[in-house]
């Protein structure tokens, strides 16, 4: 396995500018033609070829329709003493798509054909400069089996189509745009489609397509209806438009990741694209308008400007992410359900990105090096990358932003650029801005790896009404990174009086009042902000709406944070306030003897959100929910999986209890039979009824009172959509209530063909709260199950996934039975696709952080794994770099 770093980029000996490709498709053979004009780089005459394959057979190449003499070296096909004008190549390859279990590359699910090239899938098609800089003109010709494969598809536009002998078809598609050989696609197979056809803004016509197989059709409407909004809100938003006729979506059972944005031929896991009310939840509904918006967006961010190299993958992904997730606030609507959206998100950050930032696998949003790229699709490059977008927003404003994307379109439209081409266009569109006065060290956020910790210390002069905010930041050290610099952190803020006013604010030696909001640019290791006619001792509301991925070291009273929680006009702080209290409360018991009682005065204020006249429903839902067992082990230098799981049960059931009578008025309140929707409000309802309904079913349980998870149970049966339907489920299975086994079977019998559905049911049982090491016991016995398999990569991740990364109290044992079982899988899988291992393989990250006897342990597991010759570079770099 090779170190590729960043530093040593070159651009490449040759460009290719046509490519002409023919396939004729057979699952055990496939033979793949490949005619390319290719021109010589005038920068470096006389270099050789490097032609990039894998796992593929050679057939013959030639030179302007002449044979010529090549080498193989590694996987590379190098050619040398070529012309140095344009000239004609042409390779001729097989592949075996039915043996491609990786899939990457040509593969077969469900008895068709589907491609995946990013990052490095087309050298697995065929020969070629797989890079992303080198961008080529596309003719596919696809050729197979008429009655098993009639759909036939490729990028752009269908030029041709017709019979052939031997019971054959053929299609020819042609992609005007050039592109990337990652961006290319194909799908032979036996798909029905929902189509529908649209005329933007700009007046064009366009026809939009979903192909899906047979019996999945009535479960496309709202993949259609997200497109919709996807294309309006981007030619809205930022003046882009489709610039294709013809725009299709494929939905595949067996996919690596979530989906995949080929131009004009977006390949989707089904788990991103079929949603109905029976079969699909509210966060199933949220997930496919996403990934529909993500990818549709990449039309734009990603495949009409494209990376220059693999380390510049988050100019695509974080600006896509960003992009999704204002697109998702937008249709959300209110501000309120827009903060929703927001908490939601910064909940994923904190979950999977800062513990990232703090493990073995801590890089830079842009990486210096990779042995494995594959391994790099990882929060950091999407989620953190995305908040590097964010805070460009912020410091420029919203129609400073606008102009930027503009400008960046103007000058790198069909490129392939870096991730400082997309910050000096940003910047370089907003002079005398905060962004374009500090761009050089803004861009450390591109650069160091880490996540900062910002202290905030406040001193009130009651005397002269003046209040002091001291600002410090500092950042621990990364892997290769021993020291850092400080970054530019834009700290959102406001001041909020003991009685809820909000304070207007206004700086020392500065005429202006800013309002009740403002924007404090932290950009040095320590800064002062000095605020004048402040009346009344404030609270401090820093960080407002999650402005910098940071962690703030407020040190707040609790009744600063209660203050908040009542009263903070900013949604996201006064959500962070009451989980801040219930941390506070967790980390007590944790650090102490275990054992903690709630206090009335939490209690209190739980009951005044749960009942608040005003709040939304899926904010209130938000409030009550425990912050999560993996974000409290984020808190802590030694973390025991089991104790943390103890005291957050504790509290749980405390909260249950003391609030019954509220809970059954939330359930009674918000519980509704009526006509499914996916919108923000109807989900908030069906939220909190659902987190009403599982603390009703937990109590109940406790007390050996059937009669919650009685209703429960008829719940469960009378519900008229998945959400209700698993929501009581759960209850059932969380509580560990009896009634939960024959439910659990029923609904496996009743949704037996709905693959989709059926991986909701490994995961609830593979999630469900540890309970004297059963739920270990019932996840490992799972792997025994009819319908389960690691071939496909979503059932292999309703189980394993779910129990090794988000269930730490049954996976961490300490018998140790965990670790076993994760290392077993891990080698397992590795021999089947090694990206989905080298997932797997990442659930012990953080093992130097476990408290004995688990450290000791998941040690000797890693270094089990790592023993193994035969590895692939993909687990391979995750093991060592977790040992190192
Ligand atoms: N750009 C896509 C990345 C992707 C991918 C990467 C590695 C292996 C398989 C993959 N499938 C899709 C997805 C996206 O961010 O839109
Ligand atoms: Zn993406």
């Amino acid at each position: 396995a090779q170190l590729i770093r960043r530093e040593d980029y070159a651009a490449p000996a040759f460009w290719i500018r046509t490519v002409d490709l023919t396939f004729d498709l057979d699952p055990a053979k496939t033979l793949v033609i490949n005619k390319m004009t290719v021109e010589p780089n005038a920068e470096q005459p006389g270099a050789p070829l490097r032609l990039d394959g894998e796992d593929i057979n050679l057939l013959r190449v030639l030179v302007d329709g002449e044979p010529v003499s090549f080498r193989t070296e590694g996987s590379q096909l190098v050619l040398e003493n070529l012309p140095q004008q344009p000239f004609h190549l042409e390779i001729r390859t097989t592949c075996a798509p039915e043996k491609n279990t990786q899939l990457s590359g040509l593969y077969t699910s469900s008895g068709g054909f589907f491609t995946q090239c990013e990052a490095l899938g087309f050298r697995r098609i065929t020969y070629f400069l797989d890079r992303p800089d080198v961008m080529a003109t596309y003719k596919v010709t696809l050729k197979a089996d008429k009655l098993k494969y009639p759909v036939l598809l490729s990028n752009g536009n269908l030029v041709e189509e017709g019979v052939l002998e031997g019971g054959k078809h053929f299609a020819v598609w042609v992609d005007p745009h050039p592109k990337p050989c990652y961006l290319f696609a194909l799908v032979a197979a036996d798909l029905v489609r929902r189509e529908q056809r649209i005329r933007t803004r700009a007046g064009k016509d366009h026809l939009l397509q979903i192909y899906v197989r047979a019996g999945d059709l009535d479960k496309t409407e709202h993949a259609m209806n997200s497109l919709i909004a996807s294309i309006a809100w981007d030619e809205a938003k930022f003046g882009l438009s489709l610039d294709l006729e013809r725009f299709m979506i494929v939905a595949v059972s067996d996919f690596n990741m979530g989906a995949m944005e080929n131009k004009g031929l977006n390949i989707f896991n089904t788990k991103f694209v079929l949603a109905n009310p029976a079969t699909a939840t509210d966060v199933d509904f949220g997930n496919v308008e996403s990934v529909v918006a993500h990818e549709y967006f990449h039309n734009w961010t990603g495949n009409r400007v494209t990376c220059r190299d693999w380390f510049q993958l988050s100019l695509k992904e974080g600006l896509t992410v960003f992009r999704d997730q204002q697109f998702s606030q937008d249709m959300a609507g209110s501000r309120s359900a827009r903060a929703v959206k927001r908490i939601e998100d910064v909940r994923t950050l904190r979950q999977l990105q800062f513990p990232e930032d703090a493990g073995p696998m801590a890089h830079p949003v842009r990486p210096d090096s990779y042995v494995a790229i594959d391994n790099f699709y990882t929060a950091t490059v999407y989620e953190k990358g995305s908040e590097v977008v964010r805070m460009m927003h912020t410091l420029v404003g919203d129609e400073g932003f606008r102009k930027g994307m503009a400008l960046y379109f103007e000058r790198h439209d069909g490129q392939a650029v870096t991730c400082d081409d997309f910050a000096q266009a940003i910047a370089d569109a907003n002079p005398g801005s905060e962004l374009a006065n500090r761009l050089e060290p803004f861009k450390r956020w591109y650069a160091q790896a880490g996540t900062p910790r910002v202290t905030a210390r406040g001193s009130y002069d009651a005397d002269n009404h003046i209040y002091t905010l001291s600002l410090s930041q500092r950042s621990a050290p990364t892997p290769g990174q021993p020291d850092k610099a400080p970054y530019v952190i834009p700290v959102a803020m406001g001041l909020v009086g003991r009685d809820g006013r909000q304070i207007n604010l206004q700086l020392e030696g500065h005429l202006n009042s800013l309002g009740h909001d403002t924007v404090l640019v932290l950009s040095e290791p320590e800064q002062t902000f000095t605020f004048v006619h402040v009346p009344v001792e404030p609270v401090p509301s820093l960080l407002r709406g999650f402005s910098a991925p940071v962690v703030l070291e407020a040190e707040h009273s609790d009744d600063a944070l209660f203050t908040l929680l009542s009263h903070d006009h900013d949604p996201f702080n006064r959500w962070e306030a009451g989980q801040q209290l219930a941390l506070n409360r967790i980390l007590a018991a944790v650090r102490g003897d275990g054992y903690i009682e709630l206090d009335a005065r939490y209690l209190h204020a739980m009951r005044e959100v749960l009942r608040h006249p005003e709040l939304d429903a899926a904010f209130k839902e938000l409030v009550l929910t425990l912050p999560s067992e993996a974000y409290v082990a984020e808190q802590l230098d030694v973390v025991d999986p089991q104790r943390i799981h103890t005291v957050r049960e504790s509290l749980k059931r405390q909260l249950a209890h003391a609030l019954h009578e509220d809970w059954i008025w939330a359930w009674e309140q918000f519980h509704d039979n009526g006509a499914y929707s996916p919108d923000a409000r109807s989900a908030g309802h069906r939220a909190l009824a659902n987190l009403a309904l599982a603390m009703l079913v937990l109590d109940g349980s406790l007390r050996q009172n059937p009669i919650w998870p009685g209703k429960a149970l008829q719940r469960f049966k009378d519900a008229t959509n998945m959400t209700d339907r698993l929501g009581a489920l759960q209850a059932l299975v969380n509580a560990h209530a009896e009634l939960a086994g024959p439910a659990l079977e029923r609904f496996h019998a009743q949704f037996k063909g709905e693959a989709l559905v059926i991986d909701k049911w490994f995961t609830l049982q593979a999630t469900a709260p540890e309970h004297d090491g059963k739920v270990f016991a019932r996840a490992r016995a799972l792997m025994q199950h009819p319908d389960f398999t690691l071939r496909t990569p979503n059932r292999a991740r309703s189980l394993l996934m779910a129990l090794c990364q988000s269930n730490p109290a049954a996976f961490h044992r300490t018998d140790a039975a965990g670790y076993v079982f994760w290392a077993d899988r891990v080698i397992e899988i590795d021999g089947i696709n090694p990206q989905l291992a080298a997932r797997l393989a990442r659930a012990l990250d953080h093992w130097r952080r476990l408290a004995e006897p688990y450290r000791t342990a998941a040690r000797e597991a890693i270094s089990r794994v790592a023993a193994r010759p035969e590895l692939s570079d993909d687990v391979r770099e995750i093991v060592t770099r977790a040992l190192q």
